[in-house]
């Protein structure tokens, strides 16, 4: 094979596996089917590469990443006629790791439709927050570590986003470690100070394509979730004057940022 056939398979390849070009019938008379939404995390103009990406950030500091987790939750859909759908609550908690691939795919049922607008939580709602242990299952669940850390034990409730890396940027820690931490949460409790981190995101599907959901098939909206958003919204982070960011006022900067990671790049149905 010469190099040019095999660019050409490279390319074919790469577009193949992210569209489908079948004909989707109209929708059935309400039947529930899968809606897949993709979280696929970049930073910047790259994609993310856990611990070997390296990355600069608007204030000029090099840093990588180890460690990217979020809650994604409370997830509606709605159609050309404005009619929205909610998932269950109770089927609608996600924990997207860049760790487990498996994770970025948010696979909820919603009646068969023509979808136009996504809208879902980055954390948890406040009352899911305070509820009972017993209501609190499966990826909310810290007794059984199906959290993977994502709780805070002192009444203020989930993290909703945890990003975690080095940098030179960052002081040594004890150990000697240039490290940044950021786990953002606060839903409004009863913790002092009241913080509310919770975010409620809703993109338009049309420019990008919408979400046609059918029994038998499985449409899949593709988001791109720009982390360097996290230090260059509109909030300039530096990880030098902020190193660690965990329960602050300051936290709610890194919020109002990571609101703006999302676009939505396409739609396969
Ligand atoms: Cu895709």
């Amino acid at each position: 094979m010469n190099r040019i056939y095999i660019v050409l398979l490279t390319v074919v390849f790469i577009f193949s596996a992210c569209s489908r070009k079948e004909t989707v019938e109209p929708a059935g008379n309400g039947q529930l089917a899968t809606l897949s939404v993709q979280f696929d995390n970049i930073v910047g103009a790259k994609n993310l590469q856990l611990n070997t990406g390296v990355y600069v950030n608007a204030t000029g500091e090099t840093f990588r990443i180890s460690l990217l987790q979020y809650y994604i939750s409370n997830i509606s859909v709605q159609d050309a006629n404005g009619k929205a759908y909610t998932v269950p609550q109770d089927s609608s908690y996600f924990l997207v790791s860049e760790e487990n691939a498996a994770s970025q795919f948010v696979k909820v049922r919603v009646p068969e439709g023509d979808y136009q607008r996504l809208t879902f939580t980055l954390g948890v709602d406040s009352l899911r927050n305070t509820m009972d242990i017993s209501k609190r299952t499966g990826v909310l669940d810290p007794s059984t570590g199906m959290d993977n850390g994502m709780y805070w034990s002192w009444n203020s409730g989930y993290i909703f986003f945890k990003m975690e890396g080095a940098s030179d940027a960052a002081p040594a820690d004890p150990s000697g470690q240039h490290k940044f931490r950021y786990h953002i949460g606060g839903f409004g409790g009863y913790s002092a100070p009241t913080i509310n981190n919770i975010k409620t995101i809703t993109i338009d599907l049309r420019p990008a394509g919408v979400a046609k959901v059918r029994s038998g098939r499985e449409a899949n909206v593709h988001l791109l979730v720009d982390v360097m958003q996290v230090f260059n919204g509109r909030t300039k982070v530096s990880i030098a004057q902020n190193p660690t960011v965990m329960f602050s006022n300051f936290s709610t900067g890194i919020a109002d940022n990571y609101a703006e990671m999302f676009t939505h790049d396409h739609t396969e149905n």
